[in-house]
């Protein structure tokens, strides 16, 4: 079959134009007047199309190239179809048609500054088709009005899905939207959408109605333009724990409780106990005793040591404390089995090695299931309160800040004492909030007189 060569047909005022999309593969057939590819100029794009049908032999184009009226940006083979398709011509090269026979593509964008639209045929003898361009409709037109930045192509396809393209972001050079731009669009739209589907459906199992969690689209920000910036892609746990927190928060109504333990005596017997045990090379953390006041605060509060089951409450005979650890690579959630049945020693020293295995990315799915109530411990770096996410399907989880020394009316006099804050988020569904202030309550009563675990 009878080789020929594709040319770029007369653009216009386009010279030396880059290529910015190539719209077609090799091996591909091509029909005449198809989109082959993108190219932008300073001010505009449009594809250009082809000017003869045929089989795609090989693509004489990529990303980056310069193209004018007359460069090759194919070879074809030539099939019987396409060639009575096409204008016939007896040389391997086809001529470049006329503006009406084959026009470039409109341009549909404007960037920049000028507010021109700069068409490379005039609109009445732009060819219909799906090819055509997809003009987005733009704002009331004033000299600041923008057009979003986009090929043809992508603005059709933008179109088919019905994306508003002054709604995404554009991440090529010049904030270019491109399809995957489009695409990322479209997922985060059906990712919120979801979320608030999530919540509707959990109402409608209690028979509540409502109009749904309805939110606008994530903010597409050109953040460039503000100065540098990197990207980093999130770590894996990052994207896992996020997906459940994010889960979490909207599915869980949370409250949280603050309130504050006098824990002077509990600090001077740890600082006691580690001076004993130096040698031993022993360590007992300030978490080891929160995790051992915990579960005693669970076996007052059975509804603290709950998960909801549809309907259900399931009460759980065991307790399995889990705790947040902070590792490189972000937040993961170390479970301390049995927790009621071990010593104060013996916690410290596994919530350690649990810690060390999270830090070193070497924990396994088993050493973080089956949690029943979770610790998070800031104070090793600061603050004074916070509102921590419940870890689902638990239905509290107990926040800890840095403890500060400060000045308790003791009945006659103000006397230095160093308080530990507590913050308790509880999921209002399961637990009322007199529940939980008690519960806060007795921790704080066993933190500020340690003797009170004996009874
Ligand atoms: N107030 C004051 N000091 C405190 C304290 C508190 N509440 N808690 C711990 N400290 C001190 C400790 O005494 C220790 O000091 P010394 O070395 O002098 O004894 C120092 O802070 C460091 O403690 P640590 O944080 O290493 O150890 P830990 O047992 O207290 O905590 C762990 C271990 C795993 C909880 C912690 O390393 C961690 O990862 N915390 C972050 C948890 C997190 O990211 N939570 C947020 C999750 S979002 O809800």
């Amino acid at each position: 079959m009878p080789q020929i060569e594709l040319l770029v047909p007369d653009i216009g005022d386009f010279h030396d134009v880059a290529v910015i999309e190539v719209l077609v593969k090799p091996g591909e057939t091509i029909k005449p007047e198809q989109s082959v590819v993108t190219v932008e100029s300073d001010k505009a794009s449009m594809e250009i199309p082809a000017t003869q049908g045929g089989v795609l032999k090989e693509l004489k184009v990529k990303l980056g190239d310069k193209l004018s009226k007359g460069s090759v940006l194919a070879v074809l083979e030539d099939s019987a179809g396409s060639a009575a398709a096409s204008a016939p011509t007896s040389a391997a090269q086809v001529a470049p048609p006329s503006p009406s026979a084959a026009p470039a593509r409109d341009v549909a964008q404007v960037t920049g500054s000028t507010p021109t639209i700069q068409p490379a045929a005039p609109p009445t003898v732009a060819p219909p088709g799906p090819a055509a361009v997809a003009t987005v409709p733009a704002p009331a037109a004033t000299g600041a009005a923008r057009l979003p930045h986009a090929s043809p192509s992508v603005r059709q396809f933008a179109r088919s899905l019905g994306v508003p393209l002054h709604e995404v972001r554009g991440t090529g050079p010049k904030g270019r939207i491109s399809q995957q731009d489009v695409q990322a669009f479209v997922k985060h739209t059906v990712a919120t959408r979801d979320a608030g589907a999530s919540a509707s459906a959990a109402a409608a199992t209690t028979g509540a109605t409502g109009p749904g969690l309805s939110v606008l689209p994530w903010p597409q920000i050109d953040f460039e333009k503000f100065g540098p910036v990197q990207r980093q892609p999130l770590s894996r746990i990052k994207k896992i724990s996020g997906a459940n927190l994010h889960r979490n928060w909207v599915m869980i109504p949370h409250v949280t409780n603050h309130d504050e333990a006098d824990i002077t005596e509990l600090e001077a017997f740890r600082v006691q106990l580690n001076q004993e045990h130096e040698k031993a090379g022993l360590k007992f953390t300030l978490l080891a005793f929160l995790i051992k006041a915990s579960v005693l605060a669970l076996k007052k509060f059975p509804v603290f040591n709950a998960a909801l089951d549809g309907d259900d409450l399931v009460l759980k005979g065991y307790f399995n404390i889990g705790f947040a650890a902070d590792t490189p690579n972000g937040l993961v959630v170390p479970v301390i089995r049995e927790a009621d049945r071990k010593g104060i020693s013996d916690l410290a020293q596994e919530s350690a090695e649990l810690a060390k295995l999270a830090r070193d990315g070497k924990l396994t799915p088993a050493q973080m299931q089956g949690g029943c109530f979770s610790i998070s411990s800031l104070g090793g770096i600061g603050g004074t309160t916070f509102t921590p996410i419940i870890n689902a399907p638990e239905v509290a989880i107990l926040g800890v800040c840095r403890s500060a020394l400060k000045p308790i009316w003791n009945g006659q006099a103000f006397a230095p004492r160093l308080v530990l804050p507590l913050s308790l988020s509880y999921d209002h569904r399961v637990i009322d909030g007199a529940t939980a202030a008690r519960f806060n309550a007795y921790l704080a009563q066993l933190l500020g007189d340690f003797r009170r675990a004996c009874l």
